[in-house]
């Protein structure tokens, strides 16, 4: 089916359609004092590999104050920097910086909940008469059961992070709902209160100089607390929990309150401004309610379905390969969902998602080749790509060999919820982290071949992964590398409409090997065709080709124009024709 897009003439388009945004986890991004930790003065040492990238948003993950037990996804300060990543006046240098170099700088907006250390959490805690107590989800024991009774938790919830979705509080006797960790409790958003603190501390933000947000698990705000979740296991966990997700993914009020806080925070400010919620199990229905711009939501979404399709019946931790049927069938419900209204994100990797190259390419012979056909194949998708610190290096998944070595919250409770229950032994454990585990996407950058890659002078807080051979500084200095095809994928964005706002027609819809696809605006074709394998392919994409179609970027040096007929492609090897 051919689409027509959202509009008709690339200068009516919004600036981010022809954007690409660069996300930096800042703990692993680079250190500049030694303490083994990524901090705000080391991005600032890294300017200049954004500008060579040319990308034109850098998402800059929480530097808020945390007690870290989320990596910062827990925040006890919406308006401090927490002194591990430097100060607000450092991150005021680096909002100059950025615009300096004609980028610009959006925040992570965690607000579906806080750390447990927040002054309003510590407040609304203090007792069941405090008034900031409705600013988080209290709820008494199920009825005719004790507190901390086993099953007196008031719905029977899991969390993301395993274990029950509630906290029993023992000095009031009420439970604290947490949809991830126990330090993270909920805020209520049905308390205006709650609602408009948020949207003051954004407005402090946008005043400040900040161009955006991407808000953490918006679609998670709007909640409606009370029925128990079907078993068994839903989306969110592993164990002997309800789903809870029905009752708090897209809630009741979700678009009420997003159109609020458009008008609160947004309205009325120049439209250099990025809006992208993150939604968890966001439906396309919904996704083109939330980015109408006639709505006045939010710009793009950051959507799941593609990054659950490797998931086993065992959920995340117990993964199954990706078919590529799959993923197209699933990329052109989105590309034709959001062609008449609203936006797509486009992303493979961010600080929750394993390597793409290890994940659905070939992280050993073909890194390169896959590296770049798999970058090939989603930047010329049509929506705004996101490139996460590391994926234009084709940096690879950490290759732990012990549990020991991970970190992160969400694969450690999943460990010690499996051992409690005996439904996994550690090699299995072992395998599940090692391909899906967060922490993949979260070793240092490799900057160079010095100790640690160049990260840290001191010790990493998560270590560069055994055997390492990527780096930055080679990536840069080899013209056919994976770093130097993510920077040409950038330009063609920058430069071609049809790249930005030409309609998707999918290709092959039932080739297992072979994704293939055109985009076309104003009467202009590119043809895109991609080898999603290591062996050797010829497939005939069936689009007329009038004589030769010259090649617009190929992932091998010798990459051919097009002739009419089959198309013979080599292991991982991608095509952009102009037709
Ligand atoms: O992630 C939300 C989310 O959906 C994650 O639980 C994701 O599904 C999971 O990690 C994939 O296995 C956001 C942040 O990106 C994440 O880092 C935080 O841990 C989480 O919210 C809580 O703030």
């Amino acid at each position: 089916m051919t689409l027509t897009p959202t509009t008709s003439a690339p200068d009516d388009a919004p600036w981010w359609t022809r954007a690409v945004v660069y996300q930096v986890y800042p703990r692993s991004f680079q250190d500049s004092d030694g303490d083994g930790v990524g901090d705000l003065r080391g991005i600032l040492q890294r300017l200049d590999h954004l500008s060579a990238l040319g990308v034109d948003v850098l998402w800059l993950s929480p530097v808020y104050a945390s007690p870290m037990d989320d990596n910062g996804y827990d925040i006890s300060d919406y308006q401090a920097v927490d002194p591990l990543f430097g100060t607000l006046e450092d991150l005021d240098a680096l909002t100059a910086a950025l615009h300096e170099r004609g980028m610009r700088l959006v925040m992570d907006l965690v607000v579906n909940h806080t750390s447990d250390e927040h002054p309003w959490f510590v407040e609304s805690r203090s007792s069941p008469d405090s008034p900031k107590r409705d600013w988080y989800w209290w709820r008494p024991a199920r009825r005719g059961m004790r507190p901390g009774q086993p099953g007196a938790e008031p719905t029977n919830w899991g969390s993301f992070f395993s274990g029950p979705a509630w906290e029993l509080d023992e000095a009031t006797g009420e439970y604290y709902l947490h949809l991830f960790s126990r330090k993270q409790p909920d805020l209520n958003w049905e308390n205006p209160q709650v609602r408009e603190a948020v949207y003051a501390m954004m407005r402090w933000w946008l005043d400040r100089g900040v161009d955006g947000f991407r808000m953490d698990v918006i679609n998670l705000v709007s909640k409606d607390v009370a029925p128990d979740g079907s078993l068994p296991d839903g989306m969110v966990h592993d164990g002997p929990y309800g789903d809870g997700s029905p009752a708090y993914t897209c809630g009741p009020r979700i678009h009420e309150f997003l159109a609020e806080m458009h008008r609160e925070v947004f309205a009325g400010r120049p439209d250099r401004l990025l809006t992208v919620g993150e939604m968890p199990g966001v439906t396309l229905e919904d996704a083109r309610l939330f980015t109408d711009p006639a709505r006045r939501e939010v710009d793009m979404v950051f959507q799941f379905e593609h990054v659950g399709l490797d998931h086993g019946p065992g959920g995340k931790f117990d993964p199954r390969p990706l078919r590529l049927t799959d993923l197209k069938a699933s990329f052109g419900r989105w590309q034709a969902g959001l062609a008449d209204v609203g936006w797509n994100s486009l992303y493979w990797d961010n600080h929750d998602q394993p390597r793409i190259v290890s994940r659905w390419g070939d992280d050993g012979r073909y890194r390169r080749e896959s590296a770049t056909a798999l970058a090939t194949l989603l930047h010329l998708h049509r929506g705004t790509p996101y490139v996460y610190q590391g994926e234009e290096l084709g940096m690879t998944n950490a290759h732990f060999t012990r549990l020991d070595q991970y970190r992160d919250i969400e694969s450690l409770r999943h460990v010690e919820q499996a051992r409690a229950l005996g439904s996994a032994t550690d090699e299995q454990l072992l395998a599940g982290l090692a391909a899906m585990s967060r922490d993949n996407a979260r070793t240092p950058v490799q900057w160079d071949s010095s100790a640690h890659a160049g990260f840290t002078t001191g010790t990493p807080w998560l270590e560069v992964p055994p055997g390492w051979t990527v780096t930055a500084e080679a990536e840069r200095a080899d013209p056919a590398s994976v770093f130097h095809h993510y920077r040409r994928l950038v330009e063609l964005r920058h430069d071609d409409p049809v790249v930005a706002l030409g309609d998707f027609t999918m290709l092959l819809p039932d080739d297992e090997h072979v994704y293939a696809f055109t985009r076309s605006l104003g009467g202009r074709t590119l043809l895109v065709v991609v080898n999603v394998g290591g062996e050797p392919r010829e497939v005939d994409p069936g689009v007329p080709v009038a004589g030769e179609a010259a090649l617009v970027l190929g992932n091998y040096a010798d990459t051919a124009p097009l002739a009419a007929g089959p198309v013979a492609l080599r292991p991982w090897e991608a095509g952009v024709w102009r037709l």
